[in-house]
């Protein structure tokens, strides 16, 4: 089996759409959505009803991002709400048709994301993990915020880290990483690229147009 990492889509359902068609996805292949479904771009809510269609075809794990954890807190947090109304937050009211909609349509599924996915080989993480801990005693803001401090040191876990959160203008390599996120939503130019993971190690990677 293959998993196919895909993270920071911010609500650009024709970019998802068109990456998905690029991809020659199996039925044994296993999708890891790695948070920040909304935001920013026009389709928010088109964004969550695609990925959770994708479940009919393949098992799929669904990661929160930090758009997700801002708006889970946005009600009972000022700093949060500030972040939702300032980056983005506004766009996926929109697309919903209200704020008020958000939950009444998709609260079951922004209350069920989880905060990583450990395989044998990867985690799966929105933005990273803090390097000085071991991976049960991280703090759930590391995991969807992390930048500097996870991107440019060396982490002690033995898989191999596959992150979104922090863009690139191409996929962030070395030997104990991999970051997949190219601005998607943020920049009209940018691509949505999907990470797809073997059994083997072999890492290939897939852009929308
Ligand atoms: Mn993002």
């Amino acid at each position: 089996m293959r998993y196919i990492a895909i993270t920071d889509i911010h609500g650009e359902l024709e970019k998802l759409e068109n990456l998905l068609s690029k991809l020659d996805i199996r039925k044994d292949d296993k999708f890891v959505f790695m948070g920040d479904y909304i935001d920013r771009g026009a389709n928010s809510k088109g964004v969550v009803e695609r990925v959770i269609e994708q479940s009919n075809y393949n098992d799929c794990v669904y990661l929160i991002g930090s758009h997700e954890y801002a708006l889970m807190h946005a009600e009972t947090d000022d700093y949060y709400k500030y972040l939702f109304e300032n980056y983005g937050g506004p766009a996926t009211a929109k697309s919903y048709g209200g704020y008020g909609n958000i939950f009444k349509i998709h609260g079951d599924f922004f209350r069920k994301l989880k905060f990583y996915y450990l395989t044998d080989k990867y985690l799966f993480v929105h933005a990273g993990i803090n390097p000085i801990y071991s991976l049960e005693e991280q703090n759930e803001v590391d995991l969807v915020y992390i930048r500097g401090k996870f991107i440019y040191s060396k982490h002690k876990l033995p898989q191999k880290i596959i992150f979104g959160h922090t863009d690139f203008s191409k996929p962030y390599i070395d030997e104990g990483k991999i970051g997949i996120d190219l601005g998607c939503g943020k920049y009209p130019y940018a691509k949505l690229c999907a990470l797809i993971l073997d059994e083997d190690g072999h890492e290939e990677f897939v852009y929308s147009d």
